[in-house]
């Protein structure tokens, strides 16, 4: 097969004879039939929202020609492609990423313009599909975005939430969640389809019987069912005339429902029973790496990736398709463990309703799952308790049960007498109750299994499973996230965008982004430093506007700005970033620093945490009270302000990080798979001062030492120190600064003088400390010290920053894709 490389713009005209919009005036007639006849009213009595939806409907029919043309030629070739199951799609606003795929961006801006409207205003009216948590949702739709862009056959699967991420704001400091109600104005981006909704069983009990084969056979006696009626949406390539389908499922009550409120005496009650089966798809589950365990997520990982297979058999598949050629047709990546009950459901359909023999069903089902793990926390791997399983999904138990006792008898006969490797490989574990290890499952049923950086894969080998790694040494590999180019720096990067365009003479770096090696030479080019350094600081001046309007903060432009943006979790380390912050407040307030001699920053944070994370929560309470207190104590006469908006985003994040100069990357060693964050922020420039973790290392390795600013243990460090036995409480006193900073906070100083206010987080750091903080405390200091040095020669650092953006094209997830494709995928690209 050939092994697809992303194809160059202009391999199809953005303005080919599908599309029915080329000129400012199709434009025209094309909004105003939308907004007159889909609408149904006149400009001057529209809506904002009226015009937004007719706005994106004009722009989506460029698209859907070449939507149905890409299925077409995908039928055609009856390629082999690739179905992503993912709980999380963390897509970002559609419009924009709409425009720029077509290439429409001018004239609809023209059109708009002459119709006294602007797009700008049109586009903030979009509320961002928030339907993931966090990376892993954000990686799933710059792959998705990827593939459409090198044009190999994918269908993304995930859930609809009716609900995605909760909106966050701030109560006096303190997290506070809303519902996200991102469908409450309409969405003109997806297509639902209840036509072709599917069924999904759920409870009851199996039987044995005996088929007309003679045969014993089991089959499943459900208890109750509902139905999943799927939503496409577009996933455009970027100006290469594709356009991929990401399919969403949201459940609805069945018939079966409809004939019992027939039957019920109550009906009103009978009603009431329906959103029972609507609940499934009701609502994303905030915990980013921390499963929760609950019914109602097993309902949700099992309606989607039933409702997916179903879809790929049925109504993808040809008629009469020879399942035993499944692995010639389709690969089901597993993003992450979430997804996993696909494998006991595809062994249930082949044996128990297509009536195959066990073993030639799992030689299939070997061949048409791979899994990516995403984490090394113990804490985030997938187990579910048997008792549960069995009652929502008994067959379903007793397939993975199956799988387990055959499994294990090759372990037997392989390390004969070893029985407690047996115990350590089963999938099935005693403790703390009898459940089923989720990865362990994946693991065994995979044809391969990734990380997702290089420092995670191994880790992921040797400490997470090295029992299989062992017995399979092939089926491990490693492929190292990526992130769009086409979102995360043509997009949102504009003034960077165009200074690369001119100075490598075209745009194929976009879908070519190794090309921006051809910028290193620039780096040592005055009047391209300049250049650049304008772009950032314009880009400076547009997130203080934008967080002058979105939160009223009022941020310098002048100074560095210094980002730390992801979720809010123990490991990413946010309270030593805290703890850096507090240190150049304490030391101006004891007068150990002349308040002339602090260097100018900027901090700028944005985190959600779990709602029932509360030690999180209590991070977030303390960031905002410090900053509160900073940003307004005369004796710091303006040179720190610590910026905290409300509700990170995709959206937000476009606007964030190109103004970054400096990226915090600083979770403890061994701990962050691999981040995604840190590419971001390479690529548009930001230098990263960042642990030894995930992929910072290989970011490190590609920008070069001196372009980077590494601190902390490393892996092997911070086992020994664990195994030790750490003491943070002696970190603390032997370090004066350090007692100082955390004395300041447990003062009161921060809490109108309420000592016990952040006694939490105190405790958390001093009594425990899991993560470390303190014991690269110091570290991270002079760490910063380095940076402020760094900054203080602006020709010097610009030269940095221009080689971090230079040397990040590796970080394309085009490049992702490629190794996907040659190491586990083995799917063609379509041709013409
Ligand atoms: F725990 N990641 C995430 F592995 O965003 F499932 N949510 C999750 O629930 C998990 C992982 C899980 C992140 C990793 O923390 C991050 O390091 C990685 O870059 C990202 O997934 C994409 O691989």
């Amino acid at each position: 097969y050939p092994s697809p490389r992303p194809t160059s713009p202009g391999g199809l005209s953005p303005y080919d004879k599908d599309a029915p919009i080329h000129t400012v005036d199709e434009f025209i007639n094309g909004f105003m039939d939308e907004l007159n006849f889909g609408r149904g009213v006149s400009l001057a009595r529209s809506s904002r929202n009226d015009q937004y939806i007719a706005l994106s409907k004009a722009v989506r029919q460029n698209l859907q020609a070449r939507w149905m043309k890409t299925l077409a030629r995908q039928y055609e070739e009856q390629a082999k492609s690739v179905a992503y199951l993912s709980a999380e799609y963390l897509l970002g606003r559609q419009l924009d990423n709409a425009l720029l795929a077509t290439g429409m961006t001018d004239v609809v801006e023209e059109g708009l313009d002459a119709l006294g409207l602007s797009l700008d205003r049109l586009r903030a009216q979009e509320t961002e599909p928030g339907l993931g948590n966090g990376g892993l949702g954000r990686l799933a739709a710059c792959f998705v975005d990827s593939l459409a862009t090198m044009s190999v056959p994918c269908i993304g699967y995930g859930i609809r939430y009716e609900y995605g991420i909760f909106r966050q704001e701030f109560e006096d400091g303190w997290q506070v969640e809303h519902s996200d109600r991102w469908l409450a104005l309409g969405n003109p981006w997806e297509f639902p389809h209840p036509e072709h909704a599917v069924t999904v069983h759920f409870g009851g009990s199996t039987e044995t019987y005996t088929d007309d084969r003679g045969r014993e056979r089991t089959r499943w006696l459900p208890a109750w069912d509902v139905q999943g009626v799927p939503y496409n949406y577009m996933v455009p390539g970027y100006r290469n005339g594709r356009v991929n389908t990401l399919r969403l499922w949201s459940a609805r009550a069945t018939r079966a429902f409809d004939l019992r409120i027939f039957n019920a005496g109550d009906y009103v009650e009978a009603v009431r029973a329906q959103t029972f089966a609507e609940n499934i798809s009701k609502v994303l589950y905030p915990e980013d790496s921390t499963p929760q365990g609950k019914e109602l997520r097993l309902q949700q990982q099992y309606f989607f990736v039933a409702c997916s297979l179903r879809d790929q058999l049925e109504n993808v598949l040809p008629k009469y398709f020879d399942l035993a050629n499944l692995p010639d047709r389709v690969i089901f990546q597993l993003n992450d463990t979430h997804p996993v009950i696909a494998i006991p459901e595809l062994m249930r359909l082949l044996v128990d309703e297509k009536g195959m023999e066990w073993d030639d069903a799992w030689a299939i089902t070997q061949k048409c799952f791979a899994y990516t793990c995403h984490t090394l926390l113990p804490e985030a791997l997938e187990v579910w308790s048997v008792e549960l399983l069995g009652k929502l999904l008994p067959r379903h138990l007793e397939i993975i049960y199956k799988i387990n006792e055959i499994f294990l008898d090759e372990v037997r006969a392989a390390y004969p007498g070893d029985e407690i490797k047996l115990r350590r490989m089963s999938i099935i574990t005693d403790h703390p109750e009898r459940s089923v290890r989720m990865a362990y499952l994946a693991t065994i049923a995979g044809s391969k299994v990734n990380g997702v950086a290089a420092l995670h894969s191994e880790l992921l080998r040797d400490k997470v499973l090295p029992d299989f790694s062992a017995y399979w040494p092939d089926k491990f590999t490693n492929v190292t996230n990526g992130i769009t180019p086409r979102r995360f720096i043509r997009l949102s990067n504009p003034g960077l965008s165009d200074l690369i365009t001119q100075t490598l003479g075209d745009e194929g770096w976009v879908t070519d982004l190794e090309r921006l090696r051809e910028l290193e030479p620039h780096a040592d080019d005055p009047a391209f430093r300049e250049k650049f350094r304008q772009v950032k600081a314009a880009n400076k001046q547009t997130l203080a506007q934008v967080l002058s309007t979105r939160d009223n903060i009022t941020l310098p432009t002048d100074v560095m700005y210094d980002v730390m943006v992801k979720r809010l979790h123990e490991y990413k380390r946010q309270t030593l970033k805290l703890l850096h912050i507090v240190t150049l407040y304490e030391q101006i307030l004891s007068g150990k620093v002349a308040v002339e001699d602090v260097m100018p920053r900027a901090f700028l944070f944005g985190a959600k945490a779990a709602p029932g994370y509360r030690i999180a929560k209590e991070i977030i309470a303390l960031i905002n009270a410090v900053g509160k207190t900073v940003n307004n104590d005369p004796q710091v006469q303006g040179r720190l302000t610590v910026a905290f908006p409300a509700n990170y985003n995709v959206t937000l994040a476009e606007r964030l990080i190109p103004a970054a100069d400096l990226s915090e990357q600083i979770s403890l060693a061994g701990k962050e798979a691999s981040g995604t964050g840190n590419m971001k922020f390479a690529l548009n420039g930001a230098l990263t001062i960042g642990t030894d973790d995930g992929a910072n290392v290989e970011i490190r390795q590609l920008v070069g030492d001196d372009n980077f600013f590494l601190f902390g243990m490393l892996e092997p460090e911070v086992e020994a120190t664990i195994a030790e036995g750490y003491s943070p409480v002696s970190v603390y006193e032997n370090n004066p600064q350090l007692k100082a900073t955390i004395d300041l906070i447990a003062s009161g100083h921060f809490s109108d003088g309420d000592r016990n206010r952040f006694e939490p987080v105190i405790s958390n750091l001093l009594g425990e400390d899991r993560f470390l903080a303190l014991a690269d405390y110091a570290a991270y200091l002079e760490a910063q010290q380095r940076v402020e040095a760094a900054y203080a020669d602006p020709d010097d650092w610009s030269r940095k920053a221009i080689l971090n953006v230079a040397r990040s094209g590796f970080f394309s997830s085009d490049r992702s894709m490629v190794d996907y494709i040659d190491r586990i995928w083995h799917t063609p690209a379509i041709t013409q």
